[in-house]
C-alpha cells in the first residue's frame, strides 16, 4: 500500500517520527512551499527565506539518502496552496491511501490534518525531552505549574549537570550570579554567518518577488540552513560565546545585537539541531573547564527547562490558548511595532533590529516590546500575531506561551506568577539605551518623562483589584500608595494623555 510521509517546514530532522516509521523506497515524502503557511501571519521575509531554503536543502539530503521526495516549490503552477491541498493532490498522483505525519507545532494545522478528507496518522513529535503525557503527569494535581520544578525533573531525566542525584556544584539554579548589567566590551563577535549559496540565492529572489511588502529586511541573509551549518554555528557559540552567556544574558546594547547569545533557536525550532545535542555540547564545555557553571546551567535551563515547559503548557491548555485575554486589553498595536517613528530609543532599537535581523534576544522581547505592550494595554492577540510574524524562530507552540502567557499575562498567571512589568529604571540598569534617548529615564512626570515610568503606574493602578493582593507585588503598591495624591493624579493624567496619543496614531 502506497503511503505519503508529510514533512513540514519546521520538521527538518532525519530522526523525525514520520520518517522513522516510513519505508524508504516504497513511501513518498511530501514537502510543499504553500501560500497558506506564508499567510496565517505576514511572516518576516527572512523567516520565509530560512524555511524555504532549509526545506529545499533537506529535501535534497533525503533524495541523496534514497528517499522519493515529491517537493512543491512556491511558484509551481499546480501548487494547491495549502498543506492539505497538497496532500490531496499527491495522494491522487501517487495513488496513496494513507498519510503519516508528525504532529505539527500548531493547533491550526493539527486540526486541518485531523479533519482532512484523508486517512492521516499523526505520530508524536519525539524531538523533545518531555512527551505530552510526561508533562500532563507532572502538571496533574499541582496548584501552580512553576517551570523551576519541571526543570529539575528534566535535569534528573537527562542527567545533564548532575552528580549522582545531586545538581552539579550543589545548586539547581545559578541565576543569582547572572543578569549583570551591560558590559563595556563584548568579546564575542556574534553568531557565525553563512554566505548565500545557489539554493539560498534562488529562494531570496523568490521571497523578494513575492513577499517584498512584508515587514522586515530580506538581505543580508546569513542564517544556517543545513544541519552541518547549524552544528558549525553551535560549535562557534560554545567555543566563543557560552562562557559569558550567563553573566550578560539580560544585558542590551545600542551597538551590539547579539551580545553573548548564540541564535540556536532557529536551528532548534526547524529541526536542524536537537535539544539534547545542544545541551550536551554546552555540558561538555563545562566538563572541559571552558565555561563556568552559571553560564552552562543558565543556557541548559533555557532549553530543557523553558523550551520544554512552554511546549507542555501550549499543548496542555488547548487550542484557545493563543486567544486568551485575562486582563481585557483591547488597544490596537501601535505603529511603532512596524517601524513607525518614535523618540523611545529602547523601542526603536528592539524593533529596528527585529526588522533587520528577524531576531531580538529574550530581554528585548520581554522587557522592551513586551513590557511596553502590556503596560499600554495592547490587545494580546495582536501582540501574539506580531511576535509570530516577526521572529525567524517563531512557531506557535513556543511563541504563544512566551507572548500570551509570560509576556502579556493574558493566560491569567499560568506561566508567570506576576506580570513582567517595569518602569524605565530596569531598562536603564540593563542597557545603554537611555543614554541616547529623547526621553529622560530619571523623569517620572512632566515634559520628557520616560513613557515606561508613566505607564508602569497606570498599569498597576488600573489592575489594582487583580494584583494588589499578589505577595510579590505588595511593595509596588505600597510605593504607589505612599505617593501624595496630587502626584498620583499627575502620573495618571499624563499616562492617559500618552495613551490617547497612541490611539490617535501619533508617534511617541
Ligand atoms: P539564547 O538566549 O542563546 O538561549 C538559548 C536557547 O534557549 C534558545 O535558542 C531557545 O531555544 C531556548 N530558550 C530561551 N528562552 C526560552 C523561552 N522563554 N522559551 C523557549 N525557549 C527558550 N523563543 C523561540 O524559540 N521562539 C519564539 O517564537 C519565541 N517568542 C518569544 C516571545 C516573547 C514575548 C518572549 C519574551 C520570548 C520568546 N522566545 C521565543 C524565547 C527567547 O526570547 C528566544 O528563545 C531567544 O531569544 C532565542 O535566541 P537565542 O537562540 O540566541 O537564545
Ligand atoms: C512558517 C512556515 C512557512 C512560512 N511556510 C511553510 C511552508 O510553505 N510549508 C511548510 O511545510 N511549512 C511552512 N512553515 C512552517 C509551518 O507553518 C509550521 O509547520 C506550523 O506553524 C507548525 O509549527
Ligand atoms: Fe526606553 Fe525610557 Fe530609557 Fe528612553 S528613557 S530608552 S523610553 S526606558
Amino acid at each position: 500500500m502506497s503511503r505519503l510521509i508529510l514533512v513540514l517546514g519546521d520538521q527538518l530532522s532525519e530522526t523525525l517520527s514520520a520518517l522513522k516509521s516510513a519505508r524508504k523506497g516504497e513511501d513518498t515524502v511530501v514537502m510543499a512551499e504553500v501560500a497558506d503557511e506564508t499567510a496565517y501571519v505576514r511572516h518576516h521575509p527572512k523567516k520565509i527565506a530560512l524555511i524555504f531554503a532549509a526545506m529545499r536543502k533537506f529535501a535534497q539530503t533525503l533524495k541523496e539518502d534514497g528517499w522519493t521526495v515529491a517537493y512543491t516549490q512556491f511558484d509551481d503552477t499546480d501548487n494547491a496552496g495549502s498543506i492539505v491541498g497538497e496532500l490531496l493532490r499527491r495522494a491522487e498522483q501517487f495513488e496513496a491511501q494513507e498519510i503519516l505525519a508528525t504532529e505539527p507545532g500548531e493547533w491550526r494545522l493539527i486540526n486541518a490534518l485531523k479533519y482532512a478528507p484523508l486517512k492521516v496518522h499523526i505520530l508524536p513529535d519525539d524531538r523533545f525531552i518531555a512527551s505530552h503525557k510526561e508533562f500532563e503527569d507532572w502538571a496533574e494535581g499541582r496548584k501552580q505549574l512553576r517551570m523551576e520544578y519541571f526543570y529539575r525533573d528534566m535535569r534528573r531525566k537527562t542527567g545533564l549537570l548532575m552528580e549522582g542525584d545531586q545538581p552539579a556544584e550543589g545548586k539547581w539554579n545559578f541565576d543569582h550570579d547572572n543578569r549583570k548589567p551591560a558590559p563595556d566590551e563584548i568579546t564575542f563577535e556574534g553568531p557565525l554567518r553563512f554566505e548565500p549559496d545557489d539554493v539560498v540565492n534562488d529562494v531570496l529572489d523568490l521571497v523578494d518577488a513575492r513577499f517584498a511588502n512584508h515587514f522586515g529586511a530580506l538581505r543580508p541573509f546569513w542564517f544556517a540552513t543545513t544541519r552541518a551549518q547549524a552544528l558549525e554555528q553551535l560549535d562557534h557559540f560554545v567555543a566563543h560565546g557560552l562562557a559569558k552567556f550567563g553573566d550578560f544574558q539580560d544585558a542590551m546594547l545600542n551597538d551590539n545585537r547579539f551580545l553573548y547569545h548564540g541564535l540556536v533557536s532557529t536551528s532548534l525550532n526547524i529541526g536542524l539541531l536537537t535539544p539534547l545535542e545542544v545541551c550536551a555540547a554546552a555540558a561538555k564545555a563545562y566538563d572541559d573547564g571552558k565555561a563556568p557553571i552559571n553560564a552552562v546551567e543558565g543556557f541548559i535551563r533555557q532549553i530543557i527547562g523553558w523550551r520544554e515547559y512552554v511546549r507542555g503548557i501550549y499543548f496542555l491548555e488547548g487550542a484557545d490558548y493563543a486567544s486568551r485575554n485575562a486582563l481585557g486589553h483591547t488597544r490596537d498595536l501601535p505603529q511603532v511595532y512596524w517601524g513607525g517613528a518614535t523618540g523611545m530609543n529602547c523601542m526603536a532599537k528592539a524593533v529596528g533590529q527585529t526588522q533587520e535581523e528577524a531576531y531580538a534576544h529574550h530581554i528585548q522581547r520581554l522587557m522592551v516590546t513586551g513590557n511596553f505592550a502590556l503596560l499600554a494595554g495592547i490587545d494580546p492577540t495582536q501582540v501574539h500575531e506580531w511576535y509570530l510574524a516577526v521572529y525567524a524562530d517563531a512557531f506557535e507552540w513556543v511563541e504563544a506561551p512566551n507572548t500570551v502567557g509570560m509576556s502579556q499575562f493574558a493566560d491569567g498567571g499560568i506561566i508567570a506568577s506576576k506580570p513582567y512589568v517595569s518602569s524605565g529604571a530596569y531598562i536603564n540598569r540593563m542597557s545603554d539605551y537611555c543614554k541616547s534617548c529623547s526621553y529622560s529615564v530619571s523623569k517620572k512626570t512632566g515634559e520628557g518623562a520616560c513613557p515606561f515610568n508613566l505607564l508602569y503606574w497606570h498599569f498597576l493602578d488600573r489592575h489594582r483589584d487583580r494584583f494588589s493582593n499578589n505577595a510579590r507585588m505588595g511593595n509596588m503598591y505600597r510605593t504607589w500608595d505612599r505617593m501624595d495624591e496630587e502626584r498620583r493624579e499627575t502620573v495618571l493624567t499624563e499616562a492617559d494623555a500618552l495613551l490617547s496619543r497612541l490611539d490617535a496614531g501619533e508617534s511617541i
